[in-house]
């Protein structure tokens, strides 16, 4: 049967207001198959990643295992870089860039150079004779069910094939039916981009595709076994035929010999025979049920409603292609339906046990990938996870803190042999090997990608409060990060001030003495893992360092123009765009440029409105929340706007250039930002967080409502607004603290216990009456305790 679009007009109620929602159905769709590999719909399982190309006479699904890789264990470290470092370092403070460049070349990259490149896998391609004339073509990816749809007839025969990939079972799904029984016939072959690889059928319904991508390197295997109910399968020619069926089940694995970055002794046969063996087990409504407890259970948490118009019903290239012509405002579900396609990406590439989501997330069908599809560590892989704690997915954040805990170990033998210092460092890429030395060029030689790294572990605590995660995996890393500081700054002789050197300003000008960059997130390093050794009442010895060294770091400065400066010196050159926005990290993903410090956030201003708007997908997507974070939504609406306009792929893929995923994860958070922020504190001892509701709301989102996102302090927030302004808040705690409401110049004080929630209207008035009880405000409906604490009502400018 066709697959009809229905409009559901849903209420959904948020703390007891009916809001009558647009409910679109969430889902790409397209009224022809994909041409290339571009116009494919991504399947994900963190694990396994697959494109599907939803042909109708031939069918191709490429597919990816997130451990193939070319290379082998290595350690990168050029032999005797350490002993430049003194030299490089006199260079760089003398000005002899031109000599201190040449010695960066000659010996102080990795070795090699360049580190290696994320793998595709293999194809699946089916082949259906006789359905050239297919009619009433559709398909489809529907969000809500991580679910690939292709429809079309055949005379009166209506074919169907879903397809899926499941985190449970460890397996991508196609399954195909027909209306009528007997009908479905193809042939499968699989086959591999790899020139050492080869398949060979194991019985009647099983293909094996195996390989090595080198001799000494990983070897792999997939098999996909069919399941045919009614008719025959049977092994013919290259591959598997299907004759008659009534329906037919396929079920893809794939394994690697990777075991870890030290280990590639895993047996990717033995692997895959084991999964198919549990698989055998399941029946494909099983498979499928498992799939959508799991996918549902966290894509559920958040919903976003910015309105609807007629173009919502249009196919998704050309609603886009629309984006481009007329602009975005008269599609506001195409704003929210690329805020949840975000969130899909991360669940789909990024999962406990697998790796995290690289440059091109867990898919790419390139030998040579763009910038090898790694990990680029100033800027784009922690853009990846900007959304994990903030829209809900923190399961999906954990392949990072994977990553971590392996640099970490890697990241000492660099900090060791590159600087002779201890604890741990990472420059600015990283692969399946974990390579942590300088890499590419000059501008690889920016020592501060693992602290960056290490503010997504701080993050993780500010978001949960989950003290066991601070204690055994956050403070570990942050405190060993902290350690390689102590010994890497060296104290600059005009200033007196310690600072980074030799580093860089991501991606330009030439090696530097002291640019802001690192010194921001140092100081955030710093200050986080003091943080911690106070909650966790440890290190006290170590602390009172930190705390000495903090203090000397090279502040943030205000130049000639007004700006902040990017460098120590006041050279910015007034105007410059570039599509990097180093010096304002401490505005966003940092927290400490806030109207707290007047001046300085006056000069961030200047710098961003300087660098203007965006070029690189990512670079719009930056642009987003830093805007939202001075409070313009206007100007961050226009950079959504435009990446939605040039930089986004028929299938929803962002563009850096070439495809890269990171502008698909930074642009939700941006839009998250833009209704929500939670990164300031209270200026009194307590440090309370401040939740700002509604902190960059747009005029084309004058009305609408969103549900889970999440706030620091442990809480999650569900908004609804109407007419630009506030109409209902709902604050849920999680772990349970206080917190600050703030919007339009008001202030509520809460604390909640965990479980608690309170409501709000718009002028931050509970909704509930409210009983006074020890000096604070309880609110009780129905018997039950809504919200309570004795700080409630004295911090309340209106009620
Ligand atoms: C950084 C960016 C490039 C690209 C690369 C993967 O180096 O400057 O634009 O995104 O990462």
């Amino acid at each position: 049967m066709r697959i009809l679009r229905a409009v559901l007009l849903v209420a959904f109620v948020l703390g007891g207001m009916a809001v009558v929602r647009g409910e679109p159905g969430l889902r790409l769709w397209y009224a022809q198959p994909a041409a290339k590999w571009t116009e494919a719909l991504p399947l994900g399982n963190g694990l396994m990643g697959a494109m599907v190309f939803g042909g109708i006479v031939d069918e191709r699904i490429q597919f990816n295992e997130g451990t193939l890789w070319t290379g082998k264990p290595h350690d990168y470290v050029r032999a005797g870089a350490g002993q430049q470092l003194p030299e490089l370092r006199r260079l760089v403070a003398a000005g002899n860039i031109k000599e201190a460049h040449a010695l960066v070349k000659a010996k102080f990259l990795s070795d090699p150079v360049r580190q290696k490149a994320f793998q595709p896998f293999g194809d699946l391609r089916l082949h259906f004779a006789g359905h050239e004339g297919a009619t009433g073509y559709r398909r489809e990816f529907d969000l809500e069910a991580a679910i690939s749809r292709v429809s079309y007839r055949v005379g009166d025969v209506e074919y169907r094939r879903e397809a899926f990939a499941s985190y449970p079972d460890r397996v991508v799904v196609l399954r195909l039916t027909a209306s009528a029984a007997g009908k479905i016939s193809f042939t499968l072959t699989t086959d591999s981009p790899h020139q050492q690889s080869v398949t060979r059928k194991i019985g009647d319904d099983t293909l094996a595709l195996s390989g090595a991508v080198a001799a000494d390197g990983l070897r792999f295997e997939s098999r996909v076994r069919v399941v045919a109910e009614g008719g025959r399968v049977r092994a013919e020619g290259d591959g598997l035929t299907v004759e008659g069926a009534d329906s037919v089940t396929l079920l893809l694995v794939a394994a690697t010999s990777f075991v870890n970055f030290k280990d590639i002794s895993g047996d990717p046969t033995a692997r895959c025979g084991a999964e198919q063996a549990k698989l055998a087990r399941r029946s494909f409504a099983d498979l499928r049920a498992a799939q959508q407890a799991d996918y549902r259970r966290l894509f559920s948490r958040v919903s976003l409603d910015l309105g609807r118009s007629e173009r919502a019903d249009l196919a998704t290239d050309v609603r886009l292609a629309q984006v481009k012509a007329k602009g975005l405002a008269g599609d506001p579900e195409m704003a929210a339906l690329y805020f949840h396609y975000g969130r899909y990406l991360l669940i789909a590439s990024s999962r406990p046990g697998g790796q995290p989501a690289n440059l091109q997330g867990i898919w790419n069908d390139l030998l040579d990938p763009p910038w090898e599809s790694k990990w680029t560590t100033n800027i784009n892989v922690e853009m990846n996870y900007w959304p994990a704690e903030l829209l809900n997915l923190s399961e999906c954040h954990e392949p990072l803190f994977d990553l971590i805990d392996d640099a970490v170990v890697s990241g000492r033998r660099t900090a060791r042999a590159q600087y002779d210092a201890g604890g741990w460092v990472l420059h600015h890429n990283t692969d399946l090997w974990r390579g942590t030395a300088p890499i590419n060029n000059i501008d690889g030689v920016w020592p501060t990608g693992g602290a960056w790294l290490c503010h997504h572990l701080w993050e993780r605590w500010l978001f949960t409060g989950d003290r066991v995660f601070l204690e055994k995996r956050a403070y570990p890393a942050m405190k060993a990060a902290s350690e390689f500081f102590v010994d890497f700054l060296v104290k600059d002789a005009a200033t007196g001030w310690l600072v980074s050197t030799p580093s860089y300003s991501p991606e330009q000008g030439t090696l530097t003495v002291g640019p802001t960059m690192d010194h921001q997130i140092i100081r955030a390093l710093l200050t986080h893992t003091l943080a911690a050794a106070g909650v966790l009442g440890i290190d006290r010895e170590f602390a009172a360092k930190l705390t000495a060294l903090r203090a000397q770091l090279a502040p943030d400065q205000v130049g000639q123009h007004g700006q902040l400066q990017e460098w120590l010196t006041d050279s910015d050159v007034p105007k410059n765009n570039h599509r990097h926005m180093s010096p304002l990290w401490a505005l966003y993903p940092g927290a400490d440029l806030t109207p707290a410090e007047p001046k300085l956030f006056a000069a961030a201003k200047v710098l961003l409105a300087w660098r203007g708007g965006g070029s690189t997908g990512w670079s719009y997507a930056w642009r987003i929340p830093l805007w939202a974070r001075v409070g313009d939504g206007e100007f961050a609406y226009g950079q959504l706007a435009e990446m939605l306009a040039k930089k986004t792929l028929p299938n929803g893929f962002d563009l850096c250039g070439p495809f890269q995923i990171d502008g698909n994860f930074g642009a939700p958070a941006g839009m998250a930002e833009m209704l929500l922020q939670s990164h300031t504190v209270t200026a009194d001892a307590a440090q309370v967080p401040q939740i700002d509701l509604l902190p960059a709301l747009p005029k084309a989102w004058a009305a609408g409502a969103v549900t889970g996102l999440c706030a620091r302090g442990g809480f999650e927030v569900d908004l609804a607004w109407a007419g630009g302004a506030l109409t209902r808040a709902v604050i849920r705690a999680k772990s349970g603290s206080a917190a600050v409401l703030r919007y339009a110049g008001r202030e509520l004080a809460i604390h909640l216990k965990a479980g608690e929630r309170l409501v709000v209207d718009g002028a931050l008035t509970p909704l509930a009456e409210p009983v006074r009880l020890n000096g604070g405000w309880r609110y009780d409906r129905g018997g039950s305790l809504l919200a309570g604490g004795s700080e409630v009502g004295d911090r309340r400018a209106v009620g």
